[in-house]
């Protein structure tokens, strides 16, 4: 259902650059405007570059990051076919992440640099993998409603203007599908099964439904990126927009799963065609993107002791390569 979105053409979105544009700027908005693909090697602004080392970096970030809640789960998955698909899904994250750190690269930063970026607190990631998952339907309601709200955004990036990153974002949409589905596979077992269990899901859903609206980040009149990003065919839906669409393709699901959005404000609007949701806490945003949120701490210290865990096996892969490369040229000698 997600993924048909990838073939949608591109709007209308041609904005005109500011006055003063220098040439090699003009032919560069008209190549964004004709939809051309911008590749690693082609001229660009040193803003666009920036802002799509940022934008794709805190994305690999958030698929790297992003494994750790569900992966608090993969020794207690409760049958043998839950834990091989959860461990999958996890495995994917981790691929997801690898695809976007290679795409970041070809723009000229390296993946260490990346990396001390996140684990320094320079780079940001997803809001929404700063919550806990107390419960196993806090799996099931990510896989529903955080890769849900992610398919929702990443399906426009599979057209954004740089390559590299569009043809990522193909192959990563395919994946988040399949996630999703799981994720409401999962549901639908809790709220059909015993009492306890649908209650189990309702409360996943309770927890997980504002941080998700909260993932598509900021209201487009408080989004300083959105303009720029727009104009340079990066962002091709804006965050209210895809917010907007997220609530309307799944509260129909929640129905179908007998689960109540935790909205007393949820409504849908006849004339408008779209349902109408309460006020986004955005106080609870700015502290979770702050550092603030209930398990920040937790996850930079797991990623802080992964690198930390890692460093043999760089070593022994820089010692291995140092090897390989004075025999290549002692061989050529
Ligand atoms: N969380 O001007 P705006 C997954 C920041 S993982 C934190 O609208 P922009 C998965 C924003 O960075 C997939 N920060 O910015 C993995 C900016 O701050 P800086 C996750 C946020 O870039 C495992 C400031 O707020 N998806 O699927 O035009 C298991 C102003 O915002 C957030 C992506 O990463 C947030 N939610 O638009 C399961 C999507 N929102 O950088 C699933 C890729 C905003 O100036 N990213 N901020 O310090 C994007 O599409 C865009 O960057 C955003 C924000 C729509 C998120």
């Amino acid at each position: 259902m997600y993924t048909q979105g990838l073939d949608i053409p591109a709007g209308d979105r041609a904005v005109p650059v500011a006055d003063g544009a220098r040439p090699e700027e003009l032919r560069f908005q008209a190549r964004i405007d004709a939809d051309d693909k911008i590749e690693p090697r082609d001229w660009m602004p040193e803003g666009y570059r920036k802002t799509l080392v940022r934008q794709i970096s805190q994305h690999a970030h958030s698929e790297y990051v992003g494994m750790l809640p569900e992966g608090n789960w993969i020794t207690r998955a409760p049958s043998l076919r839950r834990k091989a698909v959860l461990l999958s899904k996890v495995q994917d994250e981790a691929g997801h992440a690898l695809y976007l750190y290679s795409a970041a690269e070809t723009l000229g930063t390296s993946r260490a640099e990346m990396n001390d970026q996140l684990l320094t607190g320079r780079a940001k990631y997803s809001s929404i993998f700063n919550y806990p998952t107390p419960t196993w339907a806090d799996v099931g309601a990510i896989g529903w409603l955080v890769d849900g709200a992610a398919i929702m955004n990443q399906i426009p990036l599979c057209r954004c203007s740089y390559g590299p990153y569009a043809r990522a974002m193909v192959r990563i949409c395919r994946e988040e599908s399949f996630h999703q589905r799981q994720g409401f596979e999962l549901m639908l077992a809790l709220s059909r099964g015993t009492a306890e269990q649908k209650a189990m899901a309702q409360a996943a859903l309770d927890r997980w439904w504002w941080p998700s609206l909260m993932m598509f980040g900021p209201n487009d009149a408080n989004s300083p990126h959105s303009a720029q990003s727009t104009r340079w065919g990066i962002k091709r839906v804006s965050n209210d927009e895809l917010r907007q669409k997220f609530v309307d393709v799944t509260v129909p699901q929640a129905d179908y799963l007998g689960l109540k959005v935790p909205d007393p404000d949820l409504k849908w609007n006849k004339a408008t065609g779209h349902y109408e949701f309460g006020a986004i806490d955005w106080s609870e945003f700015e502290q979770v993107i702050r550092g603030n949120g209930p398990c920040n701490v937790q996850r930079m210290a797991a990623r802080r002791k992964a690198h930390d865990d890692g460093a043999w096996v760089r070593e022994a892969a820089a010692a291995h390569a140092a090897k390989k490369r004075a025999a290549l040229a002692e061989a050529a000698e």
